[in-house]
């Protein structure tokens, strides 16, 4: 396993590269270029300064998270095949900089969703949270306004209000597309894109949806096992694979996070590994947490343990922290908890390994 850390660049986050080299066993970044708008080429300068900037910090960038995928492929437009070209040529030129793995998401308009992106716990941290009825009441618009009020004034990646602008005409052009269509559409994108990534050597890694049911009567299909299985055989092909996020997935109880690990990941697809717990209440409603097993619902080292049966080699990171010890920071992605979180992922990992007589 190695491990890696989200970071959304030098002018937009709060943490700095060295901060992050400090945390032991840390190997890279995971980064992106969020100046690009969705649909466009990333450009080879701008990529080839990001891993430099990087490497100076003696960091390694070899996962983004993410290359987005325009709208129009999601919903199949005719102008899809433009975008798709776009996004081969962005494969092409991260290639030329040693990028392994590219996380990507196929949720209609919405990334991540929310009902609040601060809510206190008792011990005075604060967490992300999601209350189910609270979001499927609320008019989209007015969510995506209250996002960018409480988001710490970070622009979030997925909420951006340029995007969202055109949000009443998209919810119309998705009344066609149900999860059958949504499905075709991501075998379209996936059997032109798959080839590419082939040639480049880089692993395509689908980010589940968040949370894994429909929202807003918006079609999501990233959200179960059999789902994923479906997914991964659209094109059968080791680059084909998965970002295995158990906090997004672990949101649904029926999902069993140990065992997806050991089948997606005997299977060679689990290409990323997003760890992190949530606490789970009634119906539909979570709570994050921190990574510690008795904060949450998951069982930590049961997801450890199956990442390490089945030796696992690939990228791995913390995934959203709580907000502790004063921290202002990007809702979820503070220093502090995400570095505990490796801390206690790493021992874990240690401690398993020790138990099998590893040295
Ligand atoms: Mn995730």
């Amino acid at each position: 396993m190695k491990m890696t850390f989200r970071w959304y660049g030098s002018d937009k986050d709060s943490i700095t590269l060295n901060q992050i080299r400090q945390i032991p066993a840390m190997t890279g970044i995971v980064g992106s270029l969020f100046d690009v708008p969705v649909g466009e080429v990333w450009p080879t300068q701008k990529i080839k300064a990001l891993k430099e900037e990087v490497a100076r910090s003696g960091l390694e960038l070899e996962v983004i998270e993410s290359v987005n995928v325009h709208e129009d492929i999601k919903l199949g437009l005719p102008t899809r095949d433009k975008y798709i070209e776009n996004y081969k040529e962005t494969l092409r030129n991260l290639a030329k900089f040693g990028i392994k793995v590219v996380c990507y998401n196929f949720m209609p308009v919405f990334d991540w969703t929310r009902s609040d992106l601060a809510k206190e716990l008792p011990d005075g941290s604060n967490v992300l949270s999601y209350e189910d009825e609270k979001v499927q009441n609320i008019d989209p618009n007015k969510m995506a306004e209250e996002m960018e009020n409480n988001s710490n004034g970070f622009e979030l990646p997925g909420w951006e209000a340029e995007r969202l602008k055109e949000l009443k005409s998209l919810f119309e052009q998705y009344k066609g597309v149900d999860e059958e269509k949504l499905f075709e559409n991501l075998g379209y994108f996936l059997n032109e894109i798959i080839p590419v990534a082939e040639e480049c050597d880089i692993k395509m890694a689908i980010h589940p949806d968040d949370p894994p049911w429909s929202i807003f009567g918006l079609p999501r299909i990233t959200t179960c096992k059999d789902n994923l299985e479906r997914i991964i055989n659209l094109v059968d092909s080791p680059y084909n694979g998965l970002t295995l996020c158990s906090g997004c997935l672990g949101a649904n109880p029926e999902n069993d996070i140990p065992e997806m690990v050991r089948y997606f990941g005997k299977k060679g697809r689990i290409h990323f590994a997003h760890i992190r717990n949530i606490k789970i209440h009634e119906g539909r409603n979570f709570d994050e947490a921190s990574h510690l097993t008795s904060d949450g619902s998951l069982d930590m080292f049961e997801i450890m343990k199956a990442y390490h049966d089945i030796d696992f080699k690939g990228y791995a990171r913390p995934d959203h922290g709580r907000m502790i010890w004063g921290e202002s920071a990007r809702p979820g992605y503070g220093l502090y908890d995400r570095a505990l979180g490796t801390t206690y992922l790493n021992g874990l990992w240690e401690a398993i390994g020790r138990m099998k007589g590893e040295k």
